[in-house]
This record gives C-alpha cells, sequence and structure tokens, in this order.
C-alpha cells in the first residue's frame, strides 16, 4: 500500500481489480520519474523526441486522428436529478452511467502499467486549492498532468491530511469514438472517462475536475469556477491591476495572458504579469474583493497563429520542457505549425510528407503543454495563496460582426446578463463544425458543471455580496470587414483596450453610454504608434436595428432555460429592447 490514506488506497485497490493492471505506479512527480516515462514512451513511439540543438527534452506526440479534441457530445453530467445537470449537459442517471463505464473498465487495463496520480489544483499551501488523484493507464497523461498540475509526493501528502479529494478515473482504451465517454459525477465528486487520450478528455485535473466538478462545488461553497485567463497589467506609475477574461476555446486567452506590450507602451513602462492562461477560481475575500487563483500549473495552449509577430513571449518558452501534440514537423525535425514562419514543412501532423491537398500541416488544434514557470512574463503572484485582487472581468468571443470592440457593463447584473447572453464563432478545440456561432455563456457552455439558470443565479448572487465587485466588460478582437479581414490588429495590441479598461477601474476616463453598454470615445482607444489607423468608428458603433434582432436571439436563448432564469436578467433584457426601441 502506497498510501495511509485508507479511503483512496480502498479505491486504487478496486479499481485495479476491475481493471487488472499488470502492474501500479503510484506517481511522485519527481524529475527521475519523468526521465523514466518519456524513455518508456519513446520506445513505444508514444513520444518523439524533437531537434536537441534548438529544441532540448522537446517531444512531439501524435494521437489517434479521430481523438484530436473534446468530444461534448460524448460528455455527460450525471446528477441524481436531470433537471439540476441543465439543457446546457447531456444528462445520464448515475446507476445507468456506471453500469456503462463498468463494462467499459472491465480489464481494460490487462498488460498495462495503472497509474495513480495524485494532484493538487492551486497552490499546494492555498486554502482555495482542492485536490483529487487521477488513475490513468496514459503515461503521456501522466507527463501531461506533471505540467500542468502541482503532481506528486505533495499533493498526496496533503491529500492524506485532508482526506478529501475528486476521484478521476481514465482508460484510453480502444480509442474507438463509438467507446467514449467523459462521464462527471458531481455529487460524488468523480469522474470517469474512457476512450480519448486527448487533452481536455483526458488530463482530468483541467476541465473535468477544475471547471465541471469544481464548478458545482463552488456554488455550494459560494465562490466561482471559471473558464478565465488571468493577467496582471502594470502601467507606467507601477500601479499593477488584475483582470479575468473568459473566451471561448481557442478564442485567444493565453494570447491574452502573455502578451507583450508593443511600442510605444513598452518604453513608456507598461509590463504584464501572467497569472493563468484557462481557468481561474474566484474567491469573495474578507475585504468585499474577489480574489483569483490559477488552479493550474502549466499550459496546455494551441499552437496554430503562435508567432514570434502574435506572440513572442510563448515562443520564448517551447523550445525547452515541451510536449507538442499534433503539430507538424520540418525535415531537421523542428516543431512547425501553420503561422509560424514560413518554412515548410516535412511531415504533417499524421506523420505523413506534408501534402498541401491534405489539409493542414498542423492539426487545427494541436497544442503545447509547457510549464507555465517557462513564460517569460509568468509572475510568482500565480503561487499567492490568496489569490490575486480582480478589478475587472472581460468576457469575449468571435463575432465577425455586431460585438463592438470594447464595452462595459452598467453593474453586476447587466455584466452577468452580457456573460449570459455571450455568443460565439464555434473553434476546432472541440470536434463539430467550426465558425458557426453559438451561444456560450461565460465561455462555460461546455464546462459548467449544473444548470445555467443556476448558474447565473449564483453569479448574482456572488456579487450582491461583494461591497467591490469587479467591473464588468465585453471585448471582441474578431470584428471583420466586407473582405472577411479583421479590423482590430489584436493580440499585443489588444493592450490599448486593456489600458482603456484600466482607466474605467480607476475613474481615469469617460464613456459614452448607449442601450447596450458604456462604450469609449473614438479618442478613448489610443492608436498611437500604429502602423495603420484602425477603423475605430465601425470596431465602437451600436448598430441598434441590428441589436434589437440580436435581442430576440438571447430572448430565445434565455427561454431554454427557464423556469430557472433569475428575473433580474429577463428584466434586463426587456430594459435594453425599450431603450433600443425609444433611441
Ligand atoms: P483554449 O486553450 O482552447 O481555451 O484557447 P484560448 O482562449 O487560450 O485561445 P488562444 O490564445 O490559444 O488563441 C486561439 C487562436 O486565436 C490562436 O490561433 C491565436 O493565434 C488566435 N488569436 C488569439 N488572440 C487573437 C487576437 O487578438 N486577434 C486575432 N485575430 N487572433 C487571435
Ligand atoms: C479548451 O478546449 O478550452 C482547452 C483545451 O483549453 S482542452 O484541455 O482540451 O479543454
Ligand atoms: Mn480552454
Amino acid at each position: 500500500m502506497s498510501t495511509k490514506l485508507t479511503e483512496l488506497a480502498e479505491w486504487v485497490d478496486s479499481v485495479a481489480r476491475r481493471t487488472r493492471p499488470a502492474k501500479i505506479h503510484w506517481c511522485s512527480g519527481s524529475a527521475e520519474e519523468n526521465t523514466s516515462l518519456v524513455n518508456g514512451m519513446l520506445d513505444t513511439g508514444d513520444l518523439l523526441e524533437l531537434n536537441r540543438d534548438t529544441h532540448p527534452e522537446c517531444y512531439l506526440h501524435r494521437s489517434d486522428p479521430d481523438d484530436v479534441a473534446r468530444v461534448e457530445h460524448l460528455t455527460f453530467v450525471c446528477t441524481r436529478e436531470r433537471d439540476d445537470a441543465g439543457p446546457n449537459n447531456n444528462w445520464m442517471a448515475p446507476d445507468d452511467a456506471h453500469e456503462l463505464m463498468d463494462g467499459l473498465f472491465e480489464d481494460c487495463m490487462e498488460g498495462r502499467t495503472m497509474y495513480v496520480i495524485p494532484y493538487c489544483m492551486g497552490p499546494i499551501d492555498s486554502p482555495f486549492a482542492r485536490l483529487g488523484v487521477e488513475i490513468t493507464d496514459s503515461a503521456y497523461v501522466v507527463a501531461n498532468m506533471r505540467l500542468m498540475t502541482r503532481m506528486g509526493d505533495q499533493a498526496l501528502a496533503r491529500i492524506e491530511r485532508e482526506g478529501r479529494f475528486v476521484r478521476g478515473l481514465h482508460s484510453t482504451g480502444e480509442l474507438d469514438p463509438e467507446r467514449r465517454y467523459i462521464m462527471h459525477f458531481p455529487e460524488e465528486l468523480s469522474i470517469q472517462s474512457y476512450g480519448s487520450g486527448y487533452g481536455g478528455n483526458a488530463l482530468l485535473g483541467k476541465k473535468c475536475h477544475a471547471l465541471r466538478i469544481a464548478s458545482h462545488q463552488a456554488r455550494t461553497e459560494g465562490w466561482l469556477a471559471e473558464h478565465m485567463m488571468i493577467v496582471g497589467i502594470e502601467n507606467p506609475e507601477g500601479e499593477t491591476r488584475y483582470v479575468a477574461a473568459a473566451f471561448p476555446s481557442a478564442c485567444g486567452k493565453t494570447n491574452l495572458a502573455m502578451l507583450i506590450p508593443p511600442e510605444p507602451y513598452r518604453s513608456a513602462g507598461w509590463k504584464v504579469h501572467t497569472v493563468g492562461d484557462d481557468i481561474c477560481w474566484l474567491q469573495p475575500g474578507e475585504d468585499g474583493r474577489l480574489y483569483a487563483i490559477n488552479p493550474e500549473a502549466g499550459f496546455f495552449g494551441v499552437a496554430p497563429g503562435t508567432s514570434n509577430e502574435t506572440n513572442p513571449n510563448a515562443l520564448a518558452m517551447l523550445d525547452r520542457k515541451t510536449i507538442f501534440t499534433n503539430v507538424a514537423v520540418t525535415d531537421d525535425n523542428q516543431p512547425w505549425w501553420e503561422g509560424l514562419d514560413d518554412r515548410v514543412p516535412a511531415y504533417d501532423w499524421k506523420g505523413q510528407p506534408y501534402e498541401p491537398a491534405n489539409g493542414p500541416a498542423a492539426h487545427p488544434n494541436s497544442r503545447f503543454t509547457v510549464s507555465i514557470k517557462r513564460c517569460p512574463s509568468y509572475t510568482g503572484e500565480s503561487e499567492n495563496p490568496s489569490g490575486v485582487p480582480i478589478d475587472a472581468i472581460i468576457f469575449g468571443g468571435r463575432r465577425a460582426s455586431l460585438a463592438p470592440l470594447v464595452m462595459e457593463a452598467e453593474d453586476w447584473t447587466h455584466g452577468t446578463f452580457i456573460g449570459a447572453a455571450m455568443a460565439s464563432e464555434t473553434t476546432a478545440a472541440a470536434t463539430g463544425k467550426v465558425g458557426v456561432v453559438r451561444r456560450d455563456p461565460m465561455a462555460m457552455k461546455p464546462f459548467c458543471g449544473y444548470h445555467f439558470g443556476d448558474y447565473w443565479a449564483h453569479w448574482l448572487d456572488v456579487g450582491s455580496k461583494l461591497a467591490h465587485p469587479p467591473k464588468i466588460f465585453q471585448v471582441n478582437w474578431f470584428r471583420r470587414d466586407a473582405d472577411g479581414n479583421f479590423i482590430w490588429p489584436g493580440f499585443g495590441q489588444n493592450l490599448r483596450v486593456l489600458e482603456w479598461i484600466m482607466q474605467r477601474c480607476m475613474g481615469q476616463v469617460e464613456a459614452r453610454d448607449t442601450p447596450v453598454g458604456r462604450l469609449p470615445e473614438n479618442d478613448g482607444i489610443s492608436t498611437r504608434g500604429l502602423a495603420r489607423e484602425p477603423d475605430l468608428d465601425t470596431l465602437l458603433s451600436v448598430d441598434g436595428r441590428e441589436w434589437i434582432g440580436e435581442l430576440d436571439e438571447i430572448e430565445k436563448h434565455l427561454e431554454n432555460f427557464q423556469p430557472r432564469v433569475p428575473d433580474a436578467l429577463t428584466e434586463r433584457v426587456r430594459a435594453i429592447r425599450h431603450r433600443l426601441e425609444n433611441d
């Protein structure tokens, strides 16, 4: 027995009896353990070593071509009452789900090693951190969990002290999409995932625990578990304000979290401090402010589009100690993806000689896994057990039209409404059609572990108890012109929008009231130093007729979650409609 916690030992035993592994390995998280796992994967071909000179300790993993993204249609929330999972989730009765999963897990680890991964989500000494144990038969999962979480001995020690942990059971199974399920049992604090080895389906600390299970726990405990990045923006006066931003998958969180101030901001002294890039746990503090921790310890970031122009900080951290998944390689075995540079790759993500007719060389959802500490803009505040105080919450998405570059909510309720009404074009982060506008409230459509109506009520409740709630904003970097080009330069230039947001938080600038929210005057967004003047008239316009159409859509969307939608939200729709019609 490798733990003194009986509950944990018994659970591991019972899983072993069902799955019948040849060996059980308790993960310590040590460097030696990692080396031996990596060597094993190099032998089996699960990992390929990349160019040692340019990318030391970097590896490529090619996943099964049918296993390259989250599978939302196979992801379930299994609450006792169907209504508690809400229309936003697939639901299965817990007993039925257990029967199904027990069958799949039967003998599935025969001849393989079963790894037991104790992990901590959040700084190891933080009262806001939460513990989990993932059992998996994938060494790739272990290597990724080591970068993404605080994994190993220290986590186990805390689990043994506290006795409470989320139980995650994972097997890659046959990688058959027909035998693939990601099941959540929030009332049992457990997760079972079978048939996928990919990212959010398999690294159970991430979306399954830190969002679906945690959001459920957060509701009962009075906090928020959100799909948000966290960043500190320091102005030339040396004042740092932290913002948290929720954008749907592949809509810009990682990029915003590590942006490099463009000129002339950089020389003026603006700095960016990266706390987190994907998940944020928000806790009300005794001083009436909201405090954020990043439960993760690494990035599982989108590779395509990452370049020295768009995200130099990312490139600087990706040349060592990084696991790449489903990228292409050059003839000298360097990782490559669309948008990186103009070299032509030698092999595509499937390992076939690159042939443009076969589609992109790197999978559009190809990713890198790397420790957050490798990020040049990483801040030690990421380890602060109390979290960082949040001044602004930002919601955003990909909208080719309608949504302005930036808009401020009138108050917390309006901000909650903006979050609840969010829509965005779908991306390659999940299987299914790309580029379709869908409602993605708070960027949590795939991740909220309970009924959206209850979730919005919880947002209102948390806000109402804060003496100093953050201001809430909406942004859209993805507005397009008639030719389909992005109007806003984006990436590092997004600091220009953050500057306005910061100034609003510090009460330094005026805003223009519109029926849908508060917008900057055109000269509120600085364009100094930009090569081309962006069309701010379009970016900051509010088209009343178009917005009335949007409100029709929002009303239909909210209707899906009745009778649990808080009245305060439906009243806001009515108030905004009234203002638009009388504008
Ligand atoms: P997940 O990890 O899936 O949650 O995604 P994310 O929200 O962290 O998105 P990420 O920052 O990885 O960006 C996804 C894609 O959008 C990449 O291809 C980026 O290059 C692109 N992108 C990010 N920010 C901007 C921007 O400001 N403008 C434009 N045009 N593209 C952007
Ligand atoms: C996302 O899809 O939002 C991700 C990647 O961050 S995954 O870990 O697969 O969820
Ligand atoms: Mn994400």
